[in-house]
């Protein structure tokens, strides 16, 4: 699992754009976005660093939490 530190989530619609792009990627990928902390948990084989640039891509800056 990973953790991305995500800014921008705004609401519910933003959620499930990020939810999409990440199963775009991995279709099994658990994801759980803590909106309010502004974290995205990924439970994935796929490289955090494809996940991360894909969310990025949406709109919202992202970075791979230590
Ligand atoms: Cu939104």
């Amino acid at each position: 699992m990973f953790v991305l530190d995500v800014s921008g989530i705004g609401c519910g619609s933003c959620i499930s754009k990020i939810t999409k792009a990440i199963h775009a990627l991995d279709s099994e990928a658990r994801v759980l976005v803590d909106r309010a902390a502004g974290k995205v948990n990924v439970e994935s084989s796929e490289n955090p660093e494809r996940v991360r640039a894909a969310v990025e891509t949406l709109g919202f800056p992202s970075k791979i939490s230590a």
